[in-house]
């Protein structure tokens, strides 16, 4: 697996974008069912072919106080610090 993050240079409108995407109830919360739901995408924005048990341990990585839903300010923070 390439060490270089594939959504590193994406600009902050097409992020926002992808947010808003995968927020699929828009509650401005990403949740792991919507993340399920949403997994062809998120390969597609990765450029990659992860199974949801990876997608899982990232959404873990990037949901830092655990509550299981990752909001903005959580995803943009979290995003580039992935060890994808
Ligand atoms: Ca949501
Ligand atoms: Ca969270």
């Amino acid at each position: 697996m390439a060490s270089s993050n594939p959504l590193k240079g994406t600009s902050p409108s097409k992020l926002k974008r992808i947010f808003e995407d995968l927020d699929l109830n828009k509650d401005s919360y990403i949740t792991l069912t919507e993340i399920a739901s949403s997994l062809s995408k998120i390969n597609k924005y990765l450029r990659a072919n992860y199974n949801l048990d990876e997608i899982e341990l990232m959404f873990n990585q990037i949901d830092k106080n655990k509550d299981k839903k990752v909001g903005y300010t959580e995803y943009q923070e979290g995003l580039f610090n992935l060890n994808l």
